[in-house]
Parts: C-alpha cells; sequence; structure tokens
C-alpha cells in the first residue's frame, strides 16, 4: 500500500464519520492522521517496521493499529463497516467540489439521497435554498460540480492508474507457474492522458484458478463480472479492471485487440478482409475456413498484415497505419534518450528537497544535468524569490554544481508571466540564470485575444527560453487557458522559444496533440517533470510517452543532447 492508499481510507474514514454524525471530533484524528501520512518523505510501511510511527504528530496507539491493520489487510474494519451503512455512490457524493460531509450528511437525513444525481434534482428543482449553509448560489455551485463530476466521473491519473496495474500485476505472479505473463493492455499501455478502466490479460492455460486468484485480492471492492475467461472488479479506490485469462496461441492477437484504440483497430481489421482473413481478439484467421494465420504475438500479427509493429502509443488511428504500411514510422524518442530535466523546484521554493538532494537523484537516474528552477515572487503561495533571492539562490546552485563531478546543475528559474505579459524578475536577474522558463500561474481566465497577448508579450521577452506548462490545464480538475495556440506556437517557432511538455501526470502540458502540431512547425520542445520532490522525478516517463503519442523523435526533443549541444539549442541570450 502507498501513503496515498493509507491516507485515502483514513480520510474516507473521517469522512464517513462526519455523516454518519459520530461523536464530535472523532473524525478529526483520520483526517489528521491522513494528511501527515499523505505528506510524508518515506513510506509509511517503512516507518511501522523501524517502530517510528508514533513519532508522527497526531498518530497515537490506536490510529498506530489503524494503520498495522490497513497495511497488513489492505482494507479497515471500521472504514468497510461504515460504507455499508450508506449507498454505494456515498464516496462520489463526498467528492463533489463544495459540498463536503457536513453538507452531505444534512442531505442524507433530510432527503435520503442516494446518489450524485438525486443531488443535482434537489439542486435543479431550488429544493435546497433554506436549508442551514445552503443558498441558491450553492445550488448553482451544485450543479457546475455535477457537471464536472460527470466530465471526470470514472477516470484517473495515469500514474494512479499504473501504481493500480503494477500492484495487482505482482499479485497475480505470485500464483507462480501457472502464470507465464501479465501485461497491462488498454489506454494504459496507449500512455493516454487519463485512464478509464485497467485491462490485464493474463497467459495461463489454468483461467479457473486465476480468475478465483484475483476474486480473492484484498482490494476488490466489488465483483462485476465473471465468465469462462474474464473476470471484472472493481478496486477499493474505485477503479475497474477487466481481467483476461488467454493462451499462448491468442496472447498477441489478444494483446493487438484490447491494446485498442478501437478506430486503430478497425482499421487493421479492414486490412485483413481486403486479404481475405479476418482479425478478432483470439487470431487472425482465414475468412473461408476459419484456418489459424497468426495470433502469438503481435509483431506476427502486424507483420502478415503487412505492418511492422506499431508503437502503442501510436494507435489512436492517426496515420499510423499508413506510415507503417510504407516503412514511415518515426523512430520514437525513448527514456533512455533524456540527459536532464529542466523544470524543478527545491524547499527555496516549494519544493521538498534541497538543490543537493534533487542533483544527487537526477545523477542517479542517470542525467548529465538539471536546471533548478524556483517560482518567482507574485507565487507567493509557492514563497516565489525576490531579485535578490533570486541571484543568491543562482550562486548556491552553481556552488552545489562546482562540487560535483561530470554533472551540471544550470541556475534557472520558473518566472511567473504577469497579467500583462511581463516577467516577474527583471531583464538584468534573467540574463545571469542560465535557464528561464516562463509560466502563467494567476489570472487564468482572461479572454481568448488578451491571453494570447499576454503571451506573445512574454515571449518578446529575449530571456525567456522555455515556455512552461503552456495550456495550464490541470488533468480531471482544471481547462486549460484559451487563448490561441496557432499563434503562440509560430511565435515560438520565430523566437526561438521552446515549449514544454510538462511530464507531470495532473498536468502533462503539452498534450499529445499540441506537441504534435508543435513539431510540424518545427518548434523545439524541452520534457520537464516539474519535480517538487526527488520522488517527481521518475515522472518523466509520463512526459516522454506523451511526446511518443506526439510521433517526437529524438531530435524533436532539446534535452536528449548532451549539456554543451543543449546549452547552444536553447535560445540565445541577448
Ligand atoms: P479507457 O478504458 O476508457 O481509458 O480506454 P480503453 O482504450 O482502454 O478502452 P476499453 O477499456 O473500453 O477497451 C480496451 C480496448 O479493447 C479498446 O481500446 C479496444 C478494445 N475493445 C473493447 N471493447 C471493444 C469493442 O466492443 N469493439 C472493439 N472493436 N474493440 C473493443
Ligand atoms: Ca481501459
Ligand atoms: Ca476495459
Ligand atoms: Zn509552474
Amino acid at each position: 500500500m502507498t501513503n496515498r492508499d493509507v491516507a485515502r481510507i483514513l480520510r474516507e474514514t473521517a469522512q464517513l464519520l462526519e455523516v454518519e454524525g459520530a461523536q464530535i471530533g472523532r473524525h478529526r484524528s483520520y483526517e489528521r492522521a491522513a494528511q501527515q501520512i499523505e505528506t510524508l518523505a518515506e513510506p509509511v510501511a517503512q516507518l511501522v517496521e523501524e517502530k517510528r510511527l508514533r513519532e508522527v504528530p497526531g498518530i497515537g496507539e490506536r490510529m498506530e493499529e489503524h494503520i498495522g491493520e490497513i497495511l497488513g489487510t489492505g482494507k479497515f474494519r471500521t472504514h468497510q463497516k461504515l460504507l455499508k451503512k450508506f449507498p454505494p455512490e456515498i464516496l462520489d457524493m463526498l467528492r463533489l467540489q463544495g459540498l463536503g460531509p457536513k453538507k452531505i450528511a444534512l442531505l442524507w437525513k433530510k432527503f435520503k439521497v442516494k446518489t450524485v444525481a438525486d443531488i443535482a434534482k434537489l439542486a435543479r428543482d431550488q429544493k435546497l435554498r433554506g436549508l442551514a449553509g445552503f443558498g441558491e448560489k450553492t445550488e448553482q455551485n451544485i450543479l457546475k460540480a455535477v457537471a464536472a463530476f460527470q466530465q471526470f466521473a470514472g477516470r484517473f491519473h495515469q500514474h494512479k492508474a499504473e501504481e493500480a496495474a503494477e500492484k495487482l500485476i505482482a499479485y497475480i505472479e505470485k500464483l507462480g507457474k501457472k502464470v507465464e505473463r501479465v501485461t497491462a493492455a488498454g489506454s494504459l499501455r496507449r500512455g493516454r492522458e487519463t485512464i478509464g478502466d485497467l485491462d490485464l490479460l493474463v497467459l495461463s492455460t489454468d483461467a479457473e484458478a486465476v480468475s478465483r486468484h484475483v476474486l480473492a485480492y484484498p482490494e476488490v471492492a466489488e465483483k462485476l463480472a465473471r465468465g469462462e475467461n474474464k473476470v471484472s472488479i472493481k478496486l477499493t479506490n474505485r477503479m475497474q479492471v477487466d481481467v483476461r485469462i488467454l493462451e499462448k496461441k491468442s496472447y498477441g492477437a489478444a494483446l493487438v485487440y484490447f491494446t485498442g484504440s478501437k478506430p486503430h483497430n478497425i482499421e487493421l481489421r479492414r486490412i485483413a478482409r481486403e486479404k481475405g482473413w479476418t482479425l478478432n481478439e483470439y487470431a487472425l484467421t482465414t475468412l473461408k475456413s476459419g484456418k489459424w494465420v497468426a495470433g502469438r504475438t503481435e509483431e506476427e500479427v502486424y507483420k502478415k498484415l503487412g505492418l511492422v509493429w506499431i508503437p502503442p502509443e501510436l494507435r489512436e488511428s492517426a496515420g499510423e497505419v499508413e506510415a507503417a504500411a510504407g516503412g514511415r514510422l518515426p523512430r520514437l524518442v525513448e527514456l533512455a534518450d533524456i540527459c536532464g530535466d529542466l523544470q524543478m523546484h527545491t524547499t527555496e521554493s516549494d519544493g521538498k528537497n534541497s538543490i543537493e538532494e534533487m542533483a544527487a537523484a537526477a545523477r542517479a537516474r542517470g542525467y548529465e544535468y538539471i536546471a533548478i528552477t524556483d517560482h518567482s515572487k507574485a507565487v507567493t503561495v509557492a514563497n516565489g524569490m525576490d531579485e535578490k533571492r533570486a541571484l543568491a539562490h543562482a550562486r548556491r546552485i552553481r556552488q552545489a554544481s562546482k562540487k560535483l563531478d561530470r554533472f551540471r546543475i544550470l541556475a534557472g528559474v520558473e518566472v511567473d508571466i504577469l497579467k500583462d505579459g511581463r516577467l516577474d524578475l527583471n531583464d538584468e536577474v534573467l540574463a545571469q540564470l542560465d535557464v528561464v522558463v516562463g509560466s502563467i500561474h494567476s489570472y487564468m481566465n482572461l479572454e481568448p485575444a488578451e491571453m494570447t497577448e499576454r503571451l506573445l508579450a512574454a515571449i518578446e521577452n529575449p530571456h525567456l527560453k522555455i515556455l512552461g506548462h503552456p495550456t495550464g490545464r490541470l488533468l480531471l480538475r482544471r481547462e486549460p487557458y484559451h487563448y490561441d495556440l496557432e499563434k503562440i506556437l509560430s511565435a515560438c517557432k520565430k523566437r526561438g522559444v521552446a515549449v514544454e511538455c510538462n511530464a507531470f501526470p495532473d498536468r502533462l502540458d503539452l498534450r499529445d496533440v499540441d506537441l504534435r502540431a508543435a513539431r510540424e512547425r518545427g518548434v523545439k520542445v524541452v520534457i520537464s517533470t516539474d519535480a517538487h520532490s526527488t520522488t517527481h522525478l521518475p515522472y518523466m516517463k509520463y512526459g516522454v510517452r506523451t511526446a511518443r503519442r506526439a510521433w517526437l523523435n529524438k531530435n524533436d526533443v532539446l534535452n536528449t543532447l548532451p549539456l554543451d549541444r543543449f546549452l547552444k539549442a536553447l535560445r540565445p541570450s541577448p
């Protein structure tokens, strides 16, 4: 169990206790423990093992026992008991923005609401105004929250889906010899920015044993379906998983089929039909007699169709089948090509680690350089730096860099792009830094025309080298800024400004299709993690996946270059 899993169960327990109307204050100890565990730098399991959990403020003997139970069994009895007292959608209702346990408790008591839709109906019918703490404005906000919920409902960030998949795969592999291989297919394998459900393929001759084992997984909340070679479950984190069990002869065909995407599969089936064959999840067979043609491996299936193997990230029916037929598939950038990371934060602003710690962790990943880019003063919530602090920080960065052999820490900043497009630090200071990333963190709802002007003005500043998280979206949470992206890409091209592919899994910004547009215009791209802790540096893989979905080669990405060539490829300083 990750710290996040443990914290989630404790937080849900706190919320459910509050809805239940438990003894005043009982929920607070759970909420407090959840908060503490979320921000721990070490795995909570390790603290337990070393008997140090009680050193964490707010965790006493009882809470220590509860956490032990969660870590040991994957579940928490109090949590389970509470869940049984409420309708299945209670957790979804609690997740509605701006409602919270107190208001849900009231709605539960008064109207016996069972679903998010029930709440929406009450708000629409104006039945809520007049309740203590509710007004017309609350009703409007509830309707907005329900709309957002329905838009994002049931989708997950890629890293959460991947964590859940890896854990379940490890569990399935515990069956030993009966299981030859387990692979995640579906949107996760394609690297889509958010994931609906997990699709796992198991290579085994004992479907019965695998199904039984999967149903015994401690994190199963609900059994959804069970067939001869398929079992569907819902996990305690509300994620659905479809597990399919296949034999060797079908494994490649099933991988193709269940990796999708659906439109990609439709293209493949059309080619198969043209050749007098049919393609399904079991095999490629002849149309007439149903004779087996291929199906063991993906390569075999693609080859028979006259195609080279297509990387999963490209399987979106966006020209990849045609390119594969013509031998024109790009050689996509890989994680191993990345030589440095160009956006990260330290304790100087809102990061969790020091310059030295970030550098050591980056070095351990095999990088040659990083840029430390703390926030500037306009971002007060992140303790942004003024001119004086920025220069002092740059000096410390350069000193730290000198102590390292064959590794360079570049002195940078993530300078705020102000409302009018000016940068938040003066030119004299910016001129002394190696890497200036410029990003927007305020006034995100300007009219498109004004937003476009703002970004154009920022790009005109000769010190700006990289445009950070260019559209500002937060996946499953916040829409991108509205502006004329084409104009901004043209300006970046003209001025030699690189656009960022922000690898943080909540952002993935620019997104795949926009990144592809940037590439087609010849705009330079960097992939950066925007790490706020050493634990975020591995998020680079999500950025690389996004870049691959955008058809990017190694040559399209500046931070695949060794240091000297990278510095020359950045926009030249004035
Ligand atoms: P998601 O789960 O919404 O993030 O997206 P996917 O792509 O994982 O979609 P999912 O889980 O519904 O199905 C996984 C793959 O299986 C999908 O990409 C294509 C294939 N597939 C599933 N159902 C069908 C179907 O009814 N027809 C066809 N042709 N393919 C299907
Ligand atoms: Ca799926
Ligand atoms: Ca599925
Ligand atoms: Zn930022």
